[in-house]
């Protein structure tokens, strides 16, 4: 079932590339438009075998200060980035999550009932008792939480690594305005002891077919 809805999905995007013409640009990044306008797209995770595009989260490599996020609880931007530095060069910032913080993306427009959240972390605390609970938060037009669905828990390492794909489920009513949706993503660490690291946060909002 997964693997059918990974390569259903990967062949809706090669006809998305295709229709906007884009084979012909770049390949390193695409700029695709759709419900939700123009954006920039990318294969961040390709050396892990993941060869889905996928767009930055806003400020998602934290090289801001977390510009436009929702810090809570001892969160915060600290020195130290990702080692493949997949967003850029010179970056050099990640974001901190101790245990009973959290971190909320600035809102993101996807067209997909299933938006895909994928970053790297890694995790200094106390590895095997905490955890850290990605949701996606769907947003009212005022950009107020409407409700919260998981899109996965992660159990990592203490060394940076790449996440697995978070996919949440959204409801079909959540699309109906013009078969778009406003979410956020949120990180919550789970436990004790933690000493969460996230960086480079990329989401996949395409439209399935
Ligand atoms: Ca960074």
């Amino acid at each position: 079932m997964a693997s059918r809805g990974f390569f259903g999905r990967f062949a809706v995007l090669v006809v998305v590339l295709v229709s906007a013409g884009a084979l012909t640009g770049s390949a390193n990044a695409e700029l695709l438009g759709g419900a939700c306008g123009d954006r920039q797209f990318s294969k961040p995770f390709l050396r892990w075998l993941d060869p889905m595009n996928y767009t930055l989260a806003p400020d998602g490599g934290l090289e801001s200060g977390a510009r436009g996020w929702t810090l809570k609880g001892g969160a915060a931007v600290v020195t130290g980035n990702e080692p493949w530095k997949v967003r850029g060069a010179n970056d050099s910032r990640s974001l901190y999550l101790p245990s009973g913080s959290t971190a909320m993306t600035p809102p993101i427009c996807v067209e997909t009932l299933d938006p895909t959240v994928r970053y790297f972390a890694k995790n200094r605390g106390l590895v095997a008792l905490s955890s850290l609970l990605v949701e996606v938060v769907l947003l009212d037009k005022y950009g107020r939480p409407v409700l919260a669905l998981p899109a996965g828990v992660h159990t990592g390492l203490s060394t940076w690594h790449p996440s697995l794909p978070g996919v949440a489920l959204l409801n079909v009513a959540a699309l109906l305005n013009g078969g778009k949706a406003n979410v956020a993503f949120r990180f919550r660490p789970i436990g004790l002891g933690a000493k969460w690291q996230i960086d480079d946060v990329y989401v996949d909002p395409l439209k399935m077919g």
